[in-house]
This record gives structure tokens, sequence and C-alpha cells, in this order.
């Protein structure tokens, strides 16, 4: 990532997703400050020939030095603090032989002035910890200068804590930006099949991505959301996935596994606004966290009345308190296959499947088993009046070309 998107992406997110670190030093500072009676206290970093203002505490709320605020560091006491030509205490910085010809001292108004070195674990300098008051203060103490170095330790430690979290954040984004930018992601279609009318009606498209060393969509999309990208890949996948509906025969139709937020936000109805809805189906797992149910529904809402259906994934996996299946209108409810798994030799499971096929008649919704991978499971299903299967058993997922090629030898 070029060095201003790198820069322009850590004020969006960063600052957002780190808060918790940021207002711990934050209020150290505050602390630090209060408790010496200074008039500022401050966290100021070297970048280049830079001091940059990172952290401020201020006694009043205007102040002339705000955060992100830099002069030339060789004209600023931090900088001659750090290469020993400024001793740490200056009782009065307008007399001090030192700084009273320093125009910084007349334009940030410095008399008492307290300042130590901020040093990373490592040992390298990373800018300095300073406070200052306004008038002489005959309060303040040489000896004051240790509290500072005990806590100037802690904030370096801090501060390396906060850019470890910049770094790896910024290689998450980046890693999924180039996913974004390359499309670097296939789609695998798995076939979901009717039991009752024995043939395969719809394919649910699995997200595969093609990077070294493999990982897992679920480490995927797990990242983009880690770094606010979650709607920008989901969108993708979709928008690949769908691509295999003018491949299909009309009366096939295609699943999606989807976020709620992107529902709710409406890029749901944006990509499918170019589809046939009818034949799309949009799955959103069981696990996701839906913070306003009411917002949803009125998202769904809309895109039913086009003909989208809407399934609920993972059901029975103990993942949630089938929360969404009692406060959605779900189509269909997709049992999870934790809960398929030896369903033949496993009479809680059997009961589990059997209440939520009761459940989804009473809902009007259909049920449709995952990760069916043997004869008995498939056998037991059907006894059990469940309407559709997916799984081993029947095809693994596979690429649009096979999937058309599984569907004409198993439509024959
Ligand atoms: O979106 P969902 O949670 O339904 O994802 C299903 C996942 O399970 C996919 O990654 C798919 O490859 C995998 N899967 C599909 N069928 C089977 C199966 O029969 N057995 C197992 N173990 N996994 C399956
Ligand atoms: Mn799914």
């Amino acid at each position: 990532m070029a060095e201003v998107a790198a820069g322009e992406f850590l004020l969006n997110h960063i600052a957002d997703i780190d808060e918790s670190s940021v207002a711990n030093l934050q209020d150290n500072l505050h602390i630090i400050r209060s408790h010496l009676d200074m008039d500022i206290a401050f966290i100021s970093e070297f970048d280049n020939d830079n001091r940059v203002v990172r952290y401020v505490d201020s006694k009043v709320s205007q102040t002339l030095l705000k955060p992100d605020s830099s002069d030339p560091a060789d004209e600023t006491y931090c900088r001659k603090i750090v290469d020993g030509e400024l001793p740490g205490f200056i009782e009065d910085a307008s007399v001090h032989p030192a700084t009273s010809k320093m125009p910084i001292t007349e334009r940030l108004n410095i008399y008492t002035y307290l300042g130590v070195p901020v040093c990373l674990p490592d040992g390298t300098v990373y800018g300095t910890l300073c406070c200052y008051s306004h008038r002489p203060d005959q309060t303040v103490r040489q000896r004051d200068l240790s509290l500072l170095n005990v806590f100037a330790a802690f904030a370096g430690k801090q501060i390396e804590r906060h850019l470890e979290y910049n770094r790896t954040t910024i290689e998450v984004y980046e890693r999924v930006k180039s996913v974004l930018d390359t499309h670097a992601l296939e789609i695998v279609y798995q076939p979901i099949y009717h039991i009752r009318l024995q043939k395969v009606v719809g394919f649910e498209a699995l997200s595969r991505f093609r990077t070294e060393p493999y990982r897992t969509p679920d480490v995927w999309f797990d990242e983009a959301a880690q770094v606010g990208l979650s709607r920008e890949l989901e969108m993708l996948a979709v928008q690949q996935a769908l691509k295999g509906l003018k491949h299909l025969p009309e009366d096939c139709y295609i699943t999606v596994n989807i976020a709620p937020d992107n529902i709710a936000n409406g890029s749901a109805a944006e990509v499918l606004a170019d589809y046939d809805s009818a034949r799309v189906v949009l799955e959103v797992t069981e696990r996701a966290r839906i913070e306003d149910y009411e917002v949803l529904r009125s998202a769904l809402a809309q895109l039913r009345a086009s003909g989208v259906r809407l399934a609920i994934d993972d059901a029975g996996a103990g993942h949630a308190s089938f929360q969404h299946i009692l406060e959605i209108d779900v189509d269909i409810i997709k049992l999870d296959l934790s809960l398929i798994r030896n369903i033949h030799k496993d009479r809680p499971r059997r009961a589990l499947a059997a209440a939520l096929k009761a459940f989804a008649d009473v809902k009007e919704s259909v049920v449709v088993a995952e990760g069916v991978e043997t004869e008995a499971e498939l056998k037991v299903l059907e006894s059990l009046g469940i309407d559709k299967a997916q799984g081993y058993y029947i095809a693994k997922p596979m690429p649009l070309e096979e999937a058309l090629a599984f569907l004409s030898s198993a439509q024959s």
C-alpha cells in the first residue's frame, strides 16, 4: 500500500479500533499533569526531523499545542533533552540561558518545565514526555522527574503495543486489499438436493481464496471485518457467485452467505438489482450478531418483495440461542453439519433435527440438512420429512463447470 493510503487508512480505522490503549495514555497524561499541577502535559514522537505532538492534556480547553502539530525537532526542547543539551527540569525557561532565546519558549508560553525521553522497550527513542506551566511554579522540584520517568517507561510499553497493533492491522489490511484488487477469490458450488423429488434444485456458492499459504474463507472474512473491508469482500464474493446464475437452468437457485450488516446497509439489494432475485437465497449464519432486528427486518422486507429468500445457516450448532430464527421470518432453516453427523446413531441429534423440522413447519419454512456424508444419514433425514440435503454424500463444492456437468449427469 502506498504510504499515503496507509496513513489515511490508519487515521480512518485504527484510531477507532485501538481506542482503549489511546484512552489509557490519555488518562495517564491527565493524572500526571493534574498531580504536578502543570498547564500542559504531552507526549511527542520524533518523526524524521520533526517533533510531532501525539497526545496532549491541558488544563484549559484551548491550547497552542495540538495533537499532530509538529515543529522542526532542532527548535524544540524535546530534541535537546534527548541529546543531553538541556536538563530535564527547568525552573523558569524564560530566564534559563539555554531556553530564554529559543522562539518556542515564548510561542508556547513555557515557564516551569519538566521533560524526559520516552523509549520503546527495545531501547529506541520514540519521543518525549513533557509538562510545563504558563507561570513560574516554585513547587515543582527536580525529584518530580523521577515520577515522569516512571510514567515514560510505562508509556513506552503502551506505545509499542499500539505500534505493533498498527503494524499488524496494516498487514491484514494489505492482505485483504490485495485479494480485493486482484479478485483472488474463486467460487465453488455445492449442490442442494431435494430428497423427495430426488433432484438437485440449487447450489450453495462458497468462496475459496487463491493464496499461499491456503487459509479458510472464515479467516479471510474475519480479517476483512477487522479492517473495515467486510462489505467489499463479501460483495465481491456475492457478485462472483451470482455470475453462475446465467449458466444454470432457470429452475435452479443459488444461495450466498452474507453478513446481516450487509443486508441491513443495503449492499445486498445493490448487488441483487442485476439478477433475478427469485433465484437467489441469502444465508445468514446463526453465529452472526444482529445489532438491530428491526433495521434488518425492514431491509429484508424490501428484498423479499423482489422475491429473494432468506436462509438461516448453521442452525442447531449451539452458537446462538435460535434467536435469529425466532426474530426473523425465514424461508429456509439450514441444519448445521454437527447436528447431522452420525444422526442415524444418535437419538438426541435425531430429536433436535425433528424438533427443528416441526418448528420450520410452524414457520412455514423449508429445512435443508448440511454436511450429509453418508447414505445412512440421508435415510434418517428422509424419514424425518426433511426437505433438502447438502453434503459430501451428494457432492463436494466444485467449480461452476463441474457443477454444471454434475447437474446434467444427475438430472438425466
Ligand atoms: O456456509 P456454511 O457454514 O454452510 O459452510 C459450509 C462449509 O462446510 C463449506 O466450507 C463446505 O465446504 C463444507 N462442507 C460442505 N459439505 C460438507 C460435508 O458433507 N462435510 C464436511 N465436513 N464439510 C462440508
Ligand atoms: Mn452457508
